[in-house]
């Protein structure tokens, strides 16, 4: 039996959402050839921030990062693909969009370490947990 096609989470943010690049961001990773197999739009709350941030609630930059990541619509979207883990990461570029390589989505449309645009799911672990969070009812 092959194995099944590997699974990421990801989040279209709401910076991106109120620049109007959601659009572009999804536009980027249908012309990679992944596949977008689940979209919703929602608002996260703060229990679910919580949640799935649970490795950063602690840190010093987590009460404004919660306050940004709930000010707003974002889009979850579970994208499917040949290591579309690391794809992806690599897509979107290092965390700090001063910092990250032109060509990547922070690279190319962001300037903050904060307000970048994208999360995506940085191992199959955290994939798991958070496909489980944020799509309870799709069969993985
Ligand atoms: P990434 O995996 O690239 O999204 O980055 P991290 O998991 O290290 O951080 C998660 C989110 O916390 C980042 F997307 C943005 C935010 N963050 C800050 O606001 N300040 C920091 O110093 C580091 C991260």
């Amino acid at each position: 039996m092959p194995s099944p096609t590997e699974r990421s989470l990801v989040l279209v943010k709401p910076d991106a959402v109120r620049r109007g690049l959601l659009g572009e961001v999804l536009a980027r990773f249908e012309r990679k050839g992944l596949v977008i197999e689940a979209l919703e739009m929602r608002t996260m709350d703060a229990a679910l921030a919580d949640q799935h941030y649970a490795d950063h609630v602690e840190k010093p930059f987590y009460p404004p990062l919660k306050q940004f990541m709930t000010s707003g619509p974002l889009v979850a979207v579970v994208l499917s693909g040949d290591e579309v883990i690391d794809v992806v990461r690599s897509m979107i570029g290092a965390t700090d969009g001063r910092k990250a390589a032109a060509g990547t989505i922070r690279g190319d449309f962001a300037l903050s370490n904060r307000e970048n645009l994208v999360h995506a799911s940085d191992s199959p672990e955290s994939a798991k947990r958070e496909l489980a969070l944020w799509f309870p009812d799709l069969a993985l």
